[in-house]
């Protein structure tokens, strides 16, 4: 009989936890926004792994505490669907490790790092050993010492979605495509919201996949339909605050300023509305009171847009926000080119001290301005 997700997420949180009396614990982890793409990763990477080494279970972790869960709609959608998860106490999240550090005491957290190839907010205090990293943002270059050691996955790659290169990566280990089976419809999730259905940042990584992903579903499968269907529930922010919309898909960085000693912390968040379209729904003072609330610990705090207009077309916007106006000076001057920044004037009243642009420049996500921002503001 083959082994189901849930059912190995059950025998994680019953015997094999129950029993562990080992030294060393081995995670791995997604990204802090916990989005649908590292969600996936880290599922599929500790299932397929476990099909692989049965004596070695890996536990999957969701880079965010639990309660957060619920602001992400197409997760808790793809997750009920493919794999009949309903509840958020079958996962494991940030708080979960936490306890178990604590409970095993002196227990070594070893981790594969997907989707991010460093440790990202509260699991950085948690890992002990970085031992594998599958990613396709930039390389932020940490040691590869115990990846080497540990014979782990170190592969930082160009790709629309980084569960395309966990997919790929255990079909080579395995020798075949089998094992994806129980689980492809739930990978095929993570590429098909990261390339807008195959239309947008797909590379050979991801066609690889998609591949596998149709050799394991029945030829029938509606591909589309799931596509749509998710997309629903992403863009479907009712009943959800502007604080949780904003905070549902937030990554935030240390940059250094000029020298190595001076540390700013930027905070970016990724919506899929417009800003004109959350300021008619939460109002000037709803916008003015978050933002200064999430801004409170930040030296710049970004907001990045991406949504389609009415007539269909896909549009990006930039706002950038922080109370020194030399550094978001510097950042707007070496980002107006590259991002084809057009500011927009006359949407965002000036009592809210934004400055909000076009960003012509579509293809550029998060994965590339956080880099960019760093570049801009170290020179
Ligand atoms: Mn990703």
């Amino acid at each position: 009989m083959t082994l189901s997700l849930i059912g190995y997420l059950k025998f994680l949180r019953g015997t094999y936890l129950r029993d562990f009396s080992g030294a060393s614990l081995t995670i791995v982890c997604g990204n802090q926004s916990a989005d649908l793409d590292s969600v996936v990763s880290s599922l599929a990477y500790a299932y397929l792994n476990y099909v692989k080494y049965p004596q070695i279970p890996i536990i999957p972790i969701i880079n965010i505490p639990k309660q957060d869960l619920k602001l992400r709609k197409d997760i808790i959608y793809v997750l009920n669907k493919t794999e009949n998860i309903a509840s958020e106490n079958d996962l494991f999240f940030i708080e979960d490790i936490q306890q178990l550090k604590s409970h095993f005491k002196g227990v070594n957290i070893e981790a594969i790092l997907v989707d991010h190839n460093k440790p990202q907010g509260q699991a950085n205090d948690i890992i002990d050993s970085v031992i594998g990293i599958i990613d396709h943002h930039e390389d932020m270059k940490i040691s590869r010492e115990n990846i080497k050691k540990f014979n782990g996955p170190d592969i930082i790659q160009v790709a629309g979605s980084c569960s395309s290169l966990v997919t790929n990566y255990w079909v080579k280990q395995l020798g075949n495509v089998d094992a994806l089976k129980p689980i492809s419809e739930l990978c095929l999730s993570a590429v098909l919201i990261d390339t807008a259905n195959m239309k947008f940042k797909v590379e050979t990584p991801d066609i690889e996949a998609l591949k596998v992903y149709k050799a394991t579903l029945p030829p029938t499968y509606g591909i589309e339909q799931f596509y749509t269907d998710i997309k629903k529930n992403k863009d479907n922010l009712d009943g959800l605050s502007l604080y949780d919309i904003v905070r549902k898909d937030y990554k935030e960085f240390n940059f250094e300023y000029k020298s190595k000693n001076v540390l700013l912390n930027v905070g970016i968040a990724a919506i899929v509305k417009p800003v004109p379209w959350l300021l008619t729904k939460f109002g000037i003072e709803d916008f003015q009171k978050t933002s200064s609330e999430f801004g409170k610990h930040l030296d710049v705090f970004i907001i990045l847009t991406s949504f389609n207009n009415s007539k269909g077309q896909y549009e990006r916007e930039f706002l950038i926000m922080g109370s020194k106006n030399e550094i978001l000076d510097q950042i707007q001057d070496k980002l107006a080119d590259k991002l084809e920044l057009r500011k927009v004037s006359n949407v965002v009243p000036a009592v809210l001290n934004v400055r909000l642009f076009n960003q012509l420049n579509t293809k550029a996500s998060r994965k590339q301005i956080a880099p960019y921002i760093e570049e801009a503001l170290c020179s």
